[in-house]
């Protein structure tokens, strides 16, 4: 088989910076050892996120140029209805500036005290939400999905066992919906099946709860449903996420990830009465129905994304370029949650740094060194940005300590790869040198964005 390329020429570029490292060293130390508080322009390779770094096409940015800028009922508005309405078939369509004003709307409507939310894996703005508005969130992760080591082809489905359990234990009457969050981003970037999703709408409709989809990644997630679900290898993508979100009662998105764009995201549904209660909130928090925080242009290239990450040709590139680095770090040895995600590789700090115990933050301790080493911006998923605290002031960690090194969409070539996954064999040669970190900040919520630490 020959190379898969990139496919799409470049046409516009930005320079990056280089640094030294003794620089590196000095910058890290001023930002409190969170790469959150850096300058970008101190980053050699920026993989913090893979949210609104995409690089657009041509025909987004001529897209941004044509945008009806009419505060009401702007042309722009009724293309991106239509795309999204082609792909979930929703009939209620309400755009908003990002994914969590989607979710701080509908939480706010539908959440308080005494209801229940569960989820594959909840992200953590969603769970922030959720948990703002006095409700609680919860995550049924199947087994498999915790275990990082172990390959199998849907580590992000839903444990749908334990998911009837919940809602007979808690009573559906206080489980206003159930999410399913496609592809499982904090669980490793991992795909649900169509087999899954099936499934926990049966359990949902057997209790009378409506089931939304948190879509972020819903175009990755059904590539992977077409080349390891059986039945589906001869399906077209938009066949594939048509009957996916067919199951769906309602729609949260954040159209940073597969709408390729740099802002943008948008609520959905069936339900007409909670699509009247949510634009009425929109009105206050966001703006007039037809544009809700976002600008005409930004709806036209919203529109034109969501077109273009249908194209398996660019999935085919975008899944197998993930693999490609976490193939590397694999055949050298480095501990990784497998098999690779579909945005991003998830290194396994438990394996990674075994000597380093969760309290003292693994995984912030290998996002400081790759920076240092290599200049390369990644993101803890572990005890800084889950941890809690329980009464006597004892760290409660996740079941994972991860460092996620998210891929921008269509940003970096294989050359950038290459030497990412030289730095991170080289960080892993010299884990013995790492330290494990202590808070010397932390916020009360949402802590990992501006936390502060130093060496302990
Ligand atoms: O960053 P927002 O507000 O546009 O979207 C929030 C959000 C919701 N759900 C999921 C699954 C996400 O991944 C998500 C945002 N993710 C970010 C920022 C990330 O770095 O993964």
């Amino acid at each position: 088989m020959k190379t898969i390329i990139e496919p799409f020429k470049i046409k516009s570029v930005e320079p990056i910076r280089f640094t030294t490292k003794e620089e590196r060293e000095i910058i890290l130390k001023d930002a409190g050892y969170n790469p959150f508080l850096i300058h970008a322009d101190d980053v050699l390779i920026d993989l913090l996120t893979d949210s609104g770094t995409s690089a657009m096409s041509a025909a987004q940015w001529a897209g941004i140029m044509q945008g009806d800028e009419s505060y009401a009922g702007s042309r722009s508005f009724y293309r991106f209805e239509a795309a999204i309405r082609k792909i979930t078939g929703m009939k209620f369509i309400i755009p908003t500036h990002q994914g969590r004003a989607a979710e701080k709307i509908l939480f706010s409507i539908v959440g308080g005290k005494g209801k229940y939310f569960p989820n594959n894996t909840h992200f953590d703005t969603t769970r922030a939400n959720i948990e703002f508005s006095g409700a609680e969130a919860d995550d049924f992760l199947n087994e498999i999905g915790k275990h990082p080591e172990i390959r199998a082809d849907f580590k992000g489905n839903m444990d749908i066992e334990k998911l009837e359990k919940f809602i007979q234990e808690k009573g559906k009457e206080n489980i206003p919906l159930c999410m399913i969050t496609i592809t499982n981003n904090s669980g490793g970037g991992q795909p649900v099946s169509m087999q899954n999703i099936r499934e926990t709408k049966e359990v949902c409709t057997k209790y009378g709860i409506p089931l939304f989809i948190d879509a972020c990644r819903f175009a990755e997630n059904a590539y992977f449903i077409k080349i390891r679900e059986k039945g589906y290898e001869h399906k077209s993508i938009l066949e594939i996420v048509q009957e996916i979100f067919s199951y769906a009662d309602g729609v949260t998105m954040s159209a940073k990830k597969d709408a390729l764009v740099n802002i943008g995201g948008f609520l959905a549904m069936q339900d007409e009465k909670l699509a009247t209660q949510c634009r009425n909130l929109l009105i206050v928090t966001e703006g007039f129905p037809t544009y809700g925080g976002l600008a005409g242009r930004d709806l036209e290239a919203v529109a034109q994304g969501l077109e273009e990450v249908l194209d398996e040709n660019y999935l085919h590139y975008r899944i197998r370029s993930v693999a490609y680095l976490g193939d590397k770090l694999v055949a050298a040895g480095v501990p990784i949650i497998e098999p690779p995600g579909g945005h991003a590789i998830y290194l396994d700090a438990k394996r990674f740094l075994p000597e380093i115990p969760p309290y003292q933050f693994p995984g912030q301790a290998i996002v400081c060194a790759l920076y240092i080493e290599g200049g390369i911006r990644s993101v803890e998923i572990g005890s800084v940005m889950f941890g809690k605290n329980d009464e006597n002031g004892n760290m409660i960690s996740p079941p994972m300590e991860l460092v996620r090194l998210a891929i921008p969409r269509r940003v970096y070539t294989q050359s950038h790869i290459d030497y990412v996954s030289e730095v991170v064999i080289d960080a892993y040669k010299q884990r013995d040198k790492m330290r494990g970190l202590k808070f010397t900040y932390e916020a009360p919520m949402l802590r990992h964005f501006t936390a502060k630490f130093e060496p302990v």
